[in-house]
């Protein structure tokens, strides 16, 4: 894999940095703006005082870090790749181009020694998992790889309560972020309770260095840190919107990789893009915590 100089300087300086995932942006928003998010996205870890480090694979080569034309190819190109960590291998020796979800970018990052990694909402338990068994990689990803998440919980579209009891399974962290509240992604709440709350930056490196002072637990601690209450979509027209959202994805046969972004899109349709501003203030506010906690971490 590459890693861009700008990355590599930091990480060798034990300077903070943060990856940022490309799925987000290739096939969870809408073009022209997912460019100017993924920019925003870059300038809010830089304002934080951390270097970004966004991965994707190009032609072959998993980057982490990209450069501005490398990141316009994730954002404009055409039949870009959906990739796992699953996927990676054959991508690489394929040559192929494509965005990493939370698996493949987490592993990636993982593997660069960068421990911070902020995202959207982590992918879960799909409604109706009981026929369809679609559970997002995400979480077998994360049960075995020693790398903090700052999320908003994992995506509403998904079975939540399912979910939590998946990452409890798996042996996955989850603390949520001055809330006892699990968040619901686009919503500040989900409804579910977590086991622990961290009050800040300081007390997420300080668990991250128990963590390691156990030695042992190589698996993710998720900090969920909810969407502001004036900033999350109204709880009513999200769960009418959604519900017909599935019954539409049910109808038209949607699964596999295309069962996400297909709702997202879906979501930002119908509510007149109510959705993905919500979406979006959610990644936002994760972003600037990442950037937080990569620099508490690198204090050492
Ligand atoms: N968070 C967002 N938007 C997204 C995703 C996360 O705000 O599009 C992506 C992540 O890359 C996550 C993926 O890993 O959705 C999950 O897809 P699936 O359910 O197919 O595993
Ligand atoms: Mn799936």
């Amino acid at each position: 894999m590459e890693i861009s100089e700008e990355v590599r300087d930091a990480l060798a300086d034990g300077r903070p940095v943060v990856a940022l995932e490309s799925t987000i942006i290739a096939h969870g928003l809408p073009r022209p703006r997912n460019l100017a998010v993924a920019e925003e996205l870059e300038a809010l870890v830089r304002a934080g005082g951390a270097v970004p480090a966004t991965v994707a694979v190009l032609d072959g080569v998993p980057r982490i870090g990209l450069g501005k034309a490398e990141l316009e190819r994730v954002a404009a190109e055409d039949g870009l790749r959906k990739l796992g960590h699953r996927d990676l291998a054959l991508a690489v020796a394929a040559g192929a181009s494509g965005a990493t979800t939370v698996s493949g970018t987490a592993f990636l990052a993982a593997r660069a020694g960068i421990r911070v990694f902020a995202t959207g909402g982590l992918g879960g338990v799909h409604r109706g998992w009981a026929t369809t068994m679609d559970e997002s990689a995400d979480l077998g990803l994360l049960a075995r790889i020693r790398i903090t998440v700052v999320c908003a919980g994992v995506k509403s579209i998904l079975d939540v309560p399912a979910t939590l009891e998946r990452l409890e399974t798996l042996g996955v962290a989850v603390a949520g972020h001055q809330t006892g509240d699990f968040p619901g992604f686009y919503l500040t709440r989900s409804g579910r309770p977590v086991d622990w709350t961290v009050d800040g930056p300081a007390e997420v490196a300080a668990a991250m260095r128990a963590q390691d002072a156990l030695g042992g637990l190589d698996t993710a601690l998720v900090v969920a840190n909810p969407v502001d209450e004036a900033e999350q979509l109204d709880p009513a027209l999200h769960d009418r919107v959604l519900a017909d959202g599935l019954a539409a994805a049910e109808r038209a046969g949607v699964g596999g990789q295309a069962a996400t972004p297909f709702l997202l899109a879906y979501l930002t349709e119908h509510t007149a893009g109510a959705s993905l501003e919500a979406n979006l203030a959610a990644v936002r506010g994760n972003v600037r915590l990442a950037a937080r906690i990569a620099v508490e971490w690198a204090r050492g």
